[in-house]
């Protein structure tokens, strides 16, 4: 209906228009045609004029109109340390259009209104001036020459590269389509290598080098990623497939993620995201329900969140791109990062494709021998019988044999260790088994387990007169021997402090 009045207004215009045509065609024809003119051009001249003030007022009004929803103006200051400096470059940029803006409509609008045709008045003809060619040179050169070297100066401030000694941190955003695999760096602050001969579809994707410590801790953040505030980030950017642009447009941070040339953006992060929030509350705007159907809803400053954005027109799915981004106090930061569980561990430790398959990490051998000590010293300190019994819990053997396996040594070791601290302790080293098989294997079977770990402790220097084993063979089950589990708890080696 609205579309069809809208059709009829502008027929009913034209229509208008073509009558007032054939009215001055006729006038015309009655006074003549000079003064006919005469008059056409000075109402055209008028009028020119009075579009030149409409189209100026209106257009400086719907600036300062928009200015709240325009990023980089009202609520939207940025959010880190060299954004004001690229915020100071738009400002000027902006401010020396205005006024060229300006000041050539002015122009513009005034000469039609002034030379307007008239009788006796002839137009002139310049072939060449040199003070006007000198003019409109040199005035821009000196105009973007100001702008340039503004930018310029921004430029070398933003982007020069961190030295070793500098404190950072480090994430690595790597695009894809559609979506970005952030890599976090852990508690060590540091991103461990990759190589792409080690990518694996759905395996490795990122071809991250799992042999290298750096990259024991390191995170795949499957939702949000956090930041800290007032601490310098270092982004690595790349691609695995075509281009993409890391954007985070509250932190004034864009540079392109390109395949196979790996870029970077650092920045500093100056306000937290609830800081944000209650900048964006002063505004109105943004107290206006954030689900306009529901006006119960939580209101638009609550819901606001900062994001990470592809600003390449990568693809279709181009817009799915989108990661929310959290900056948040330093505890805050420690606690998230305290909960977090490192790819490796989660998803390749123990795998076949884990190098460290069968070994020991630094990281465990540490966490035991912490464990080992503390059982130790509670026996140590207790003064029921009962607990001066503790479980070597990471000592191993052979199946069916006697022989003690690979990884055994790390417990063993800190035993030692242990024994060496405290040197008054004797020891009786007793030996387990399920209750599988026969009665009298399993007990020489016990003895000889025993019997190897004693010889062990020895071979690392333990005095002979401090150590003792026993074979218990199935007589002592802690388990239930009708289960698998129950069975792998009474094949075990316990320690008894036999006198302190
Ligand atoms: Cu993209």
């Amino acid at each position: 209906m609205t579309g069809l009045i809208a059709f009829l207004i502008v027929g009913l215009l034209a229509v208008i228009v073509v009558q007032i045509g054939k009215v001055s065609d006729l006038a015309a024809r009655i006074r003549g045609e000079e003064e006919v003119a005469q008059q056409s051009n000075d109402r055209t001249a008028v009028w020119l004029v009075a579009f030149m003030v409409v189209f100026l007022v209106l257009g400086t009004a719907s600036m300062y109109y928009f200015k709240d929803v325009m990023l980089g103006y009202g609520p939207h200051q940025s959010a880190s340390e060299h954004g004001f400096l690229i915020d100071g470059l738009f400002h000027s940029t902006l401010i020396v259009t205005f006024i060229v803006f300006f000041i050539t409509h002015i122009l513009l609008f005034w000469y039609g209104y002034k030379y307007r045709m008239r009788e006796g008045n002839k137009a002139q003809f310049i072939s060449h001036n040199n003070t006007i060619e000198l003019i409109w040179t040199v005035v821009p050169a000196i105009v973007l020459t100001f702008l340039v070297v503004k930018g310029l100066v921004a430029w070398n401030e933003i982007m020069p590269d961190l030295g070793p000694e500098d404190e950072y941190l480090e994430i690595e955003a790597t695009g894809y389509q559609f979506g970005w695999d952030i890599r976090h760096p852990g508690n060590d602050g540091k991103l461990g290598t990759k190589d792409f001969r080690l990518i694996k579809p759905g395996v490795n994707t990122l071809g991250i080098d799992w042999a290298d410590d750096k990259s024991i801790d390191d995170v795949i953040l499957q939702d949000i990623i956090y930041l800290p505030v007032d601490t310098t980030v270092r982004v690595r950017i790349t691609s695995k497939d075509v281009l993409h642009n890391f954007y985070l447009p509250h932190f004034r941070v864009k540079m392109d993620a390109i395949p196979g040339l790996p870029t970077y953006f650092i920045f500093k992060p100056t306000t937290t995201t609830e800081e944000y929030r209650q900048q964006l509350r002063e505004y109105p705007e943004w107290n206006e329900p954030y689900d306009l159907t529901d006006p119960d809803s939580k209101p638009r400053w609550k819901a606001f969140e900062y994001e990470l954005a592809c600003a390449e027109l990568c693809g279709k799915g181009h817009y799915s791109m989108r990661r929310v981004l959290k900056v948040v106090t330093r505890e805050e930061y420690n606690d998230w990062l305290a909960g977090q569980e490192s790819t490796y561990m989660t998803t390749v430790r123990g795998t076949d494709n884990d190098p460290r398959k069968g070994q020991l990490l630094d990281i465990e051998i540490k966490e035991r021998a912490k464990e080992l000590k503390a059982d130790f010293a509670n026996a140590l300190a207790s003064e029921d019988v009962l607990d001066k019994t503790i479980l070597l819990k990471h000592v191993f053997y052979n199946t069916g044999s006697a022989a003690l396996s690979d990884l055994s040594k790390y417990e063993l070791d800190n035993l030692t260790n242990i024994m060496n601290e405290s040197s008054n302790v004797t020891v009786e080293l007793g030996g387990h088994t399920d209750s599988q098989g026969d009665d009298v294997s399993n007990l020489s079977l016990s003895q000889n387990r025993a019997q190897n770990v004693m010889k062990y402790l020895l071979d690392k220097g333990l005095a002979p007169n401090r150590l003792n084993y026993t074979g218990y063979g199935e007589t002592m089950p802690i388990g239930d021997n009708g289960t698998d589990a129950g069975r792998e708890q009474n094949r075990r080696t316990e320690l008894r402090i036999v006198s302190q």
